[in-house]
């Protein structure tokens, strides 16, 4: 940081802040985690200074020699990692990625079959205000009232009824395992494209503990930084027949020039993915996930479905606090950094919300285990029953010394 110091002190000294704060603070957010130094550094890397319109082998701009090793080396990562035939590096961002496949593979106006969004679905996934909802049709199924857990029968009564172009599944907000077979017979029985969004399990299916989207998914999207650990940004993968379409669809459709520092980071972070580590670091999101439900069930809190099978776990904390909202404002204040979030069926609207939504990558990056998951619920359910801020700020003293024990990045000074 040195550079940027002598530059620009007031945004060296935000960064140092927020390196601090992640440091001697709790991450709960389960779309979040820490990339490795090695992937910031490619992010900083003069790979940025490129312009690359086009693929590999076929650029506009010349002196790509460089980018298009990159760029293969990303492809090739991807593809032996998610078993996919075809990989798009290319995408900014998830919504970028969902918005090239509704491009590519469906015309304005089509039908699509996607989850409820007030029950776990992204805003990509058919929202009124996105272009997902507005562009297309969206039709949602839903969970089940009483088990929380996707309901495949109404998906597939919905399908039947409304021929969809395109099936959506993987979600930003459910707790249990997807199954993806299931959802490839429902595609089958009325011809609709079947598409994952399996950006929240991406890491969990690069590490093996739950089921890869392919051979059943047509086309799969995924942001690169959440269970993924790698840089912010995104990436298609599809099958061989669609290549072309996906391929047009991202560029010239709709972005132009690549973020080739990104994907140079990607291809870092699916290195990382690929070795024996991080299989490990995927089984212990889950155990890690597991515990902390546990304990919360043990201290009275209602889990949606009961519990998790992946990362996250939702928690109805109305019979603790008055709304997810309260939960999150007084866990922030004692250094416990979550979101508040629906819970299916929920009364209340988003902003307010019943419940909070828990995952385990960050902690889990940090080196922490089933113990350190005891310890943590335990600091949750003392936070939500503080009486007053100095109550909080006094247990706030204990989640940083907690957090102190399993720095992120050991080398690095703040
Ligand atoms: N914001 C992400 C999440 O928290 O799930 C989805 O894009």
């Amino acid at each position: 940081m040195g550079e940027l110091r002598k530059t620009d002190a007031a945004i060296a000294d935000i960064a140092m802040r927020e390196l601090k704060r992640q440091q001697e603070t709790l991450g709960l957010i389960a779309s979040e985690n820490y990339a490795s130094l090695a992937v910031l550094e490619a992010q900083a890397s003069v790979l940025q200074n490129k312009y690359s319109e086009g693929y590999s082998g076929k650029r506009y701009y010349a002196g790509n020699q460089f980018i298009d090793d990159s760029e293969t080396l990303a492809i090739e990562r991807a593809k032996k990692l998610f078993d996919a035939e075809h990989a798009n590096v290319q995408p900014h961002a998830g919504s970028q990625a969902n918005m090239a496949v509704f491009y590519g593979l469906m015309e304005y106006g089509d039908k699509f079959l996607g989850l409820s969004l007030d029950q776990g679905g992204h805003l990509t996934h058919g929202s009124p205000v996105n272009f997902s909802g507005k562009l297309y049709k969206p039709i949602a199924y839903h969970l089940d009232k009483k088990t929380h857990l996707i309901d495949y029968d109404e998906a597939e009564r919905l399908a039947k009824q409304e021929k969809p172009k395109l099936i959506l599944c993987g979600y930003t907000a459910y707790p249990r395992k997807i199954d993806f077979k299931r959802f490839r017979e429902i595609a089958d029985s009325t011809g609709a494209y079947l598409m994952a969004d399996i950006a929240h399990i991406a890491g969990l299916i690069a590490g093996k503990v739950h089921d890869n989207a392919f051979p059943y998914a047509d086309v799969v999207t995924t942001t690169t930084h959440k269970t993924l650990r790698g840089p912010r940004g995104a990436m298609i993968m599809c099958k061989a027949d669609l290549a072309q379409k996906i391929d047009k669809a991202v560029f010239p459709g709709l972005q132009g020039g690549p973020f080739d520092h990104a994907i140079a980071a990607k291809a870092v972070c699916f290195q990382e993915a690929l070795q024996p580590s991080f299989k490990e670091y995927a089984k212990q999101i889950v155990k890690n996930a597991g515990a902390l439900a546990g304990e919360l069930k043990g201290k009275g809190f209602a889990l949606s479905s009961g519990g998790t099978d992946n990362h996250l776990l939702l928690a109805d904390v109305t019979n603790k606090v008055e709304s997810g909202k309260v939960a999150q404002e007084k866990l922030e204040k004692a250094g416990i950094i979550c979101n508040r979030n629906m819970i299916p069926y929920d009364a209340k609207s988003p902003f307010v919300t019943s419940g909070i939504r828990l995952g385990t990558p960050c902690l889990t990056t940090r080196g922490m285990k089933e113990n350190e998951m005891k310890q943590v619920a335990e600091l949750i359910g003392r936070g939500l029953a503080a009486k007053d801020d100095a109550e909080l700020a006094k247990l706030g003293e204990e989640v940083r010394s907690l957090a102190l024990k399993f720095p992120i990045y050991k080398d690095v000074k703040y």
